[in-house]
């Protein structure tokens, strides 16, 4: 399934080009399910969880023209059979067991990002940990591509060996935002890697039914799409046994009002299943 030198590569360098999990007739059966859902999102949508209308316009109007960097439909499993079947994948779950080092793994969501031609940006490098609201960077995602990621199209660009790096931990974080809090001229370590082109980092392309790892505190980038075709990746993320519900950071993350503990409990419930 994995090899100790791609958990080794993984650890050292905060993501792994993994290769090919699904077969060609299970990325279809995917894609179909995302065209079934984008056509009832336009059609009014579905509120019954928050996290449904996060992330993409469910009618697009003549004002609505300024830029995206991306489009994102939250908690695909819980709305398509597919895409549950897929979050739960012997394969994919136990790749993210070896990796995070865990006996159990559980769902903290998934989400469609793609980048449709003419409408998307440049996603600028970011560490997904500090998004979340939860307590320890135990966590990585599954990037797996429904279509084939070029350079071209806007592929995962990462920083290799960056979720080591002390500058970027949640400590340094908490220092520089500090200073910068008391002289506005400062300028962390975050807001300039955030000022570097995708370029700046390794591409990961992949062809469909591929997937690759991400730890949640590797920094990584998508360049524009400057095709004509659509860029979609079905990104899953996973956090290792104990990790905790914190109301200290993200907290105003969409998936907050669907969880059921306390601050520094264990995220546990039927909205973040363990899956593998
Ligand atoms: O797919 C993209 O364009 C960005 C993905 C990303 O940032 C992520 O999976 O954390």
């Amino acid at each position: 399934m994995i090899t100790e030198e791609q958990a080794r590569f993984f650890d050292e360098n905060g993501y792994l080009r993994y290769g090919k999990v699904l077969e060609r007739s299970e990325v279809e059966s995917l894609i179909n399910g995302l065209d079934r859902i984008v056509d009832f999102e336009l059609a009014g949508g579905d509120d019954s969880s928050p996290e449904f209308s996060v992330g993409h316009r469910r009618k697009i109007k003549e004002t609505e023209d300024e830029p995206r960097v991306l489009t994102q439909y939250v908690n695909m499993w819980k709305r398509d059979a597919e895409y549950e079947k897929t979050v739960r994948h012997p394969l994919i779950t136990g790749i993210a067991k070896k990796l995070l080092k865990t006996p159990e793994v559980r769902l903290w969501h998934d989400h469609i990002i793609s980048k449709p031609p003419q409408d998307n940006g440049h996603f600028r490098f970011h560490q997904d940990f500090y998004g979340w609201p939860l307590s320890e960077p135990r966590i990585l995602s599954c990037w797996l591509a429904l279509d084939n990621a070029t350079v071209e199209n806007g592929c995962m660009h990462v920083i290799p060996g960056s979720h080591r790096d002390s500058r970027f931990f949640p400590k340094a974080k908490k220092r520089e935002e500090d200073a910068a809090a008391k002289d506005p001229t400062f300028k962390t370590e975050r807001a300039k890697m955030e000022e570097r082109p995708a370029s700046f980092g390794v591409p990961v392309e992949l062809s469909t039914g591929e997937c690759m790892f991400h730890h949640c505190l590797n920094f990584h980038a998508t360049p524009q799409n400057t095709t004509n075709k659509q860029r979609r990746a079905f990104v899953i993320i996973y956090y290792a046994q104990g990790v905790c519900y914190s109301d200290a950071q993200a907290s105003a993350h969409c998936l907050v009002p669907t969880i059921k503990v306390n601050s520094g409990e264990p995220l546990v419930g039927s909205g973040f299943p363990a899956v593998g």
